[in-house]
């Protein structure tokens, strides 16, 4: 169709240079030790985008010693916490001077939109550098006062040496959501990208240098998760691991961490979100969040809103609406400003959400529009809705990551409450409705980190984000962020003959 050509104008103008494809360890643009590197593909169009350096367990092991030495003997952890927020707030205005050639980046090498990620994903990331540098300086501890004869403190010190393993589905976001509160915090760190994606934080570690961030403090080495991954959550020199990615995944960290040196773990790991949606509900108001909560990134996005209980009154109009909007949604070239929907990262995730929604056919469930690939190359698929779901289907079980949505009939709050919770999943929950009370009930007995009321993802640098159940713990953002990456030391002295 038309659509399909328009979107095969491959738009090459806007594509932006690539700089930087090594290693950055100990502030230096290095090779990998074997000299191996990896090809990342670009995924408007399936073709190599560029190779970079494979980094292993020798490079890891080099970027945590100089992570190491720059915790134990350099500058960074003893600075004064507003220092450190004046080289973070210096960090986050070169960001913003180069928002439009990190937008572009993130397009090549991760396919999302770059318009949005002109105007939203790169400013939210220096928005969250300045909300952590703010708090540099405002590290507290507590005074205890104990029984008569003891007098105490709590000192909050940085943890130490950090890895940070990201995912690919939003790679500066993911980036500065670890990297911004532990700088913060006066931790020195070690960033593994993830392969699909790895070259906007390699951008970042450049502009880290010239912002005055000491060498050795933030080390970013890329190479794949079985290798430089899983090197890093087993490190005996690690102090701490954030991740987010796959539950999978995440499992095999924590056993890393329990078979090497028990250092604590923060894990983000996906969902099978709901979204609420009560007959009280606006259809436009309703099926435009709904449409945002599964299709937004391509459906790449872990807190996907990919199950959508629809109460029984509204569902026939919500339905039609729906589908319309679907088809005025529009799947191309990330770098096109009319473009709703850009190509899935990769081969591997292209096959996997098509997979799916073979799945989705076989146990039953009736495809309303969408299910099949679009373009003659890239990965793209169109938006694809299914209804009459059960929620034992695969489809309603596991995260498909992908512009699948799943549309389910519900009859009273209590059973929309029961079956939005059955789910080994509990990252976020939407509710949609006019009625405060039935939002107020239904938002405390949903399971899961974030609930959003009459909107969907509306992220801040000030509230936490993380799971519940099988979806994680700990929290990336807010000051909850902040604690993840410092110890609290109890000091404790005698006090003799005190009258009290
Ligand atoms: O994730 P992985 P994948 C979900 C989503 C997706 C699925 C698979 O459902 O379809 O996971 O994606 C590193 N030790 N999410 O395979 O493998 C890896 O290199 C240490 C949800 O890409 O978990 C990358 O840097 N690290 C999610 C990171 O882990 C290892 C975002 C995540 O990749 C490792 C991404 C190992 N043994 C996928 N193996 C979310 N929560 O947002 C891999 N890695």
């Amino acid at each position: 169709g038309s659509e399909t050509k328009g979107m095969l104008e491959i738009q090459k103008d806007k594509m932006t240079e690539i700089k930087f494809t090594k290693l950055f360890i100990n502030g230096e643009f290095v090779d990998a030790v074997s000299r191996k590197t990896f090809e990342t593909t670009e995924p408007r169009t399936g073709e190599v985008l560029a190779s970079v350096a494979e980094g292993d367990k020798e490079d890891i092991d080099l970027a945590v010693k100089a992570a190491r030495e720059a915790f134990d003997h350099g500058k960074w952890p003893r600075l004064p916490g507003s220092e450190r927020g004046r080289i973070m707030r210096r960090l986050a205005d070169l960001i913003d001077e180069h928002a439009e050639e990190l937008a572009a980046l993130e397009s090549m090498d991760a396919g999302r939109l770059f318009t949005l990620g002109k105007i939203i994903d790169i400013p939210a990331c220096s928005r969250n550098l300045r909300y952590f540098a703010g708090a540099a300086d405002k590290i507290h501890g507590l005074t205890l006062k104990m029984s008569r004869e003891l007098q105490g403190h709590t000192l909050k010190e940085p943890i130490g040496v950090v890895g940070h393993i990201i995912p690919w589905n939003f790679p500066s976001t993911m980036f500065f959501l670890k990297v911004s509160p532990a700088l913060a915090a006066g931790c020195t760190m070690v960033v593994k990208p993830a392969e699909q994606a790895p070259l906007t934080a390699l951008f970042y570690a450049h502009l880290a240098k010239q912002a005055g961030i000491p060498d050795g403090v933030l080390n970013v080495v890329n190479g794949f998760g079985s290798t430089a991954g899983a090197a890093l959550a087993s490190h005996m020199d690690v102090d701490k691991i954030s991740f987010t990615g796959s539950t999978e995944v995440g499992r095999l960290v924590m056993e890393a961490s329990a078979k090497s040196n028990l250092k604590p773990v923060t894990l983000e790991m996906g969902g099978k979100s709901p979204l609420i949606i009560f007959d009280d509900a606006d259809v436009n108001v309703a099926t435009e969040l709904a449409r945002m909560a599964v299709f937004y990134n391509k459906g790449e996005i872990c807190v996907a809103g990919s199950r959508v209980f629809v109460q029984e009154g509204i569902y026939d109009e919500f339905v039609r609406v729906s589908l319309e909007k679907a088809k005025s949604w529009k799947v191309g070239d990330p770098f096109d400003p009319t473009v709703n929907q850009g190509p899935q990262v990769d081969k591997v995730q292209f096959d996997r959400v098509l997979s799916y929604v073979e799945h989705g056919k076989r146990e039953g469930a009736t495809l309303l529009t969408g299910g099949k690939p679009c373009g003659e190359k890239g990965f793209y698929i169109e938006p694809t809705i299914f209804a009459d779901v059960k929620d034992d289907m695969i489809i309603a079980r596991e995260e498909i990551f992908g512009p699948v949505m799943s549309l389910m009939k519900f009859k009273t709050v209590e059973e929309a409450i029961e079956r939005a919770n059955k789910t080994r999943y509990g990252l976020a929950a939407g509710i949609v409705t006019k009625d405060l009370n039935t939002a107020n009930r239904v938002s405390r007995s949903v399971r899961a980190g974030t609930v959003w009321i009459n909107c969907y993802f509306a992220f801040d640098a000030d509230a936490p984000f993380g799971g519940y159940k099988m979806s994680g713990f700990g929290k990336d953002a807010g000051m909850a962020a902040l604690d993840g990456y410092l110890n609290t030391k109890a000091v404790i002295t005698p006090i003799f003959d005190s009258p009290w």
